[in-house]
Parts: C-alpha cells; sequence; structure tokens
C-alpha cells in the first residue's frame, strides 16, 4: 500500500562517524590544496576551466554535500528500480544499523566530482546491490567496484556523478590505461587518466567507522 511506498527511504548506505568525517575532509582538502599547485596540474587546468591561462581554487571549486557516507541503494522513496527487493534482502534486514569498518583506499579528482574510493569487503558487499555497476555501463568491472563517498561536486553537478567517475577510471585501468604516473607524494601515489581525471591511491587507507542505515531526508 502506499504507507509501504512512503517507509523506504531516499538512500541506504554506510554513515561516517562524524570524528573521521572530520579527518577525511582534511585529508581531501589537504589533498585539493596541493594538487592545484602542481605543475602537472597546472598544464591541464584547461579540463577545468575551459581556459588555460585561468587559476582554479580546488577548494572553492568544489561544494560539500553533507554527511559523508558510502550509499549501497539509492531508492528514491521506493520510486527506484529494485528497490523494495533491496530494503527486503535478509542482509539489510539482519544488518541495519550495525557499525562497519569501511577501507577509503583513494582519492579521485574530475571537472565534476571529487570523492573516496572505498574497498568493500566480502561482508560488506552482501549489502551491495548486484546490478549497482551494471545500471551505470559497468558490467565487466566487479561488483562493489562503484563504492565511493562523495566529498564535493562542481556547481550543478548532482552527487550520483561521484560514482560514475570512479567507473570511468576504472574501466580505463581495465582496459589497460596504466596512467600517465605524476609524482609519489606524501599520501600516495598520483595518477593522470586524462580529461581532468586524477587518482591519488592511498599510501595507507583510511579505515572509518561507518553504521549502515538510511536516510529519509
Ligand atoms: P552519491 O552516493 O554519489 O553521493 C542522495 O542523492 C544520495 O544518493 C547521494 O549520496 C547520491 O550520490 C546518491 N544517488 C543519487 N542518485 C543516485 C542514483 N541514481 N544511483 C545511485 N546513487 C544515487
Amino acid at each position: 500500500g502506499q504507507l509501504e511506498e512512503v517507509s523506504l527511504p531516499l538512500y541506504f548506505g554506510w554513515f561516517l562517524l562524524s570524528s573521521i568525517q572530520d579527518k577525511v575532509r582534511c585529508t581531501a582538502m589537504d589533498f585539493l590544496k596541493t594538487l592545484d599547485t602542481l605543475e602537472a596540474f597546472k598544464k591541464h587546468l584547461i579540463d577545468f576551466t575551459g581556459k588555460a591561462e585561468k587559476e582554479v581554487d580546488l577548494e572553492e571549486y568544489f561544494e560539500a554535500k553533507g554527511t559523508l557516507h558510502c550509499t549501497t541503494k539509492f531508492c528514491d522513496y521506493g520510486k527506484a528500480e529494485g528497490a523494495k527487493e533491496y530494503a527486503e534482502k535478509p542482509a539489510v534486514k539482519d544488518l541495519y544499523g550495525s557499525a562497519f569498518e569501511l577501507s577509503l583506499s583513494a582519492l579521485f579528482v574530475t571537472p565534476r566530482t571529487v570523492g573516496a574510493r572505498v574497498s568493500l569487503t566480502e561482508e560488506q558487499l552482501l549489502l551491495w546491490p548486484a546490478d549497482a555497476e551494471k545500471e551505470a555501463g559497468s558490467a565487466s568491472l566487479p561488483l562493489g567496484s562503484r563504492a565511493h563517498v562523495t566529498l564535493g561536486c562542481a556547481e550543478g553537478v548532482e552527487p550520483v556523478q561521484t560514482g560514475l567517475d570512479l567507473l570511468e577510471i576504472l574501466a580505463l585501468q581495465q582496459e589497460g590505461h596504466q596512467g600517465e604516473l605524476i609524482e609519489e607524494m606524501e599520501l600516495g601515489s598520483l595518477t593522470y587518466y586524462g580529461e581532468g581525471r586524477w587518482l591519488l591511491t592511498l599510501r595507507e587507507p583510511i579505515c572509518s567507522s561507518a553504521c549502515f542505515s538510511s536516510f529519509y531526508g
């Protein structure tokens, strides 16, 4: 009935604890601050500005988007395909409200979004929808490839774009594009994949406690 439909959330996901949210935001800010001063970044500035001479302050370029989380299933209050089936999965019901340790293994930046890649464990994959990668047209990438935390979006860009940007980079890797290794930074190794796509593979993944829950808005 109608009540059942409205009882589905906007999305399910892992919500990072607030103390670790600050740490993740600071790490991302430090990275952005460094990235836009690198000669290699300036060389490709046109990807971000449309003009070669223009400068960009990446910290201002991206807008933060609320509480940090890793979406598992976007339900759109029941309107999204597979929403009801997802909410009824035994794993989703059993693990609702449980604590998890998420591993943030990389940061990525594109002219549209900035995000953190999340590397899921076998147990965490039980909560991952089977069609998340397919839906984005990346059927051949392993389950869980799309898992990420949106850290910011450029003006006018919706957060759904962050996962698509991540999949684009992973698809390039899968096709054998190594990217251009730019430098070893304190945080990890920085690679450029063309068209404004930057990936920082973290030397030490950021481990973050997170609660599996849902958001109604
Ligand atoms: P995100 O997971 O990349 O941050 C509310 O809009 C949340 O649901 C955001 O966290 C957003 O993106 C995610 N979201 C919105 N539309 C989506 C979609 N079609 N598929 C998957 N996630 C979506």
